[in-house]
């Protein structure tokens, strides 16, 4: 009788869980998976296995193609790559569990060094472990990202390149040269883990290929560079928001809400408000609601 009502329950849960599968809300209802041993049973194998066993071609438009290692074949494997590079990077919520994160520069670019917490014009493409192609921003519709806002992992991997050079060919196309490009492969703690999409499933590492044409270091506009908008150097630009008006600093354009623009609190005129601070208290104008 009682595994009768136990089965009985389970039907009928079941088909609570059908009649309420989430439609417009993709978020997990179960609980994710152990990250430790996510990570070090499964996908660090599988990591590895995958540079084994592929390797990858580039042409002059850095443009690349991956494929599987012909047994008779000579090809170089990612994982033999001369080039391939290493960061050991801390999960971010289990602090003792550290992941290989694993990059192959192809141009480290020419320009401007990128910060983790600046806008960047990408093109880019996504491939799972099965070779399958996820997602891709083509070099010719190049988005603007906003990297605090993206995976962890290209957080940690792209502030190792430049941007480019910006020409206008005149006949209304455009092209970029000298910009940074690689390939990144991360374990999917650092890229989206238990959420799923009709395109990745859970738990997937992920393998990048990027071209950062353009950086810019100031969101806002407000002549405050995006690294010093994290007030309290804390490497966490969300927390900083010095009017309580719940726009953090970097993209706050009146960051002390006096009603004078941060750009106007430039007092000297040098280009740069952090430096000016009219009454001597030791905060700069801008950051300062009593003083401009
Ligand atoms: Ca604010
Ligand atoms: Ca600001
Ligand atoms: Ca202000
Ligand atoms: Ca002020």
């Amino acid at each position: 009788m009682k595994i009768r009502i136990l089965s009985l329950l389970g039907l009928f849960s079941l088909l609570v869980l059908n009649s309420c599968k989430p439609k417009e809300d993709p978020a997990p209802t179960y609980t994710p998976k152990d990250r430790v041993k996510e990570y070090n049973d499964v996908e660090k194998d599988s990591i590895i296995t995958y540079m084994q066993t592929h390797y990858y071609t580039v042409d002059a438009q850095y443009n690349v193609t991956l494929d599987t290692i012909d047994p008779a074949g000579s090809q170089v494997s990612i994982w033999d790559d001369p080039n391939l590079q290493v960061l050991q990077v801390e999960d971010p919520k289990v602090s003792d569990l550290i992941y290989d994160l694993f990059y192959i520069p192809f141009n480290i670019g020419t320009q401007r060094q990128v910060v983790k917490f600046d806008n960047i014009l990408v093109a880019y493409k996504g491939w799972l472990l099965n070779n399958e192609v996820f997602d891709e921003q083509v070099e010719h519709w190049p988005i603007w990202m906003k990297l605090p806002e993206a995976i962890k992992a290209w957080q940690e991997v792209l502030p190792f390149f430049k941007d480019g050079t910006y020409t206008d060919n005149g006949d209304g196309t455009f092209s970029f040269s000298g910009f940074g490009t690689g390939l990144l492969i991360t374990p999917s703690g650092l890229a989206y883990y238990n959420r799923k999409t009709n395109e990745i499933p859970a738990y997937s590492p992920l393998i990048f290929t990027f071209k950062i044409f353009l950086d810019d270091e100031d969101n806002d506009n407000d002549l405050v560079k995006n690294i010093d908008e994290d007030v309290n150097g804390n490497g966490d630009i969300s927390d900083d928001d010095t009017d309580g008006d719940f726009i953090p600093n970097i993209y706050d354009n009146d960051d002390d809400g006096d009603g004078i623009l941060t750009k106007d609190e430039d007092t000297n005129h040098d280009g740069d408000p952090t430096n000016d601070d009219s009454d001597g208290d030791g905060t700069p104008n801008y950051l300062d609601a009593d003083t401009h």
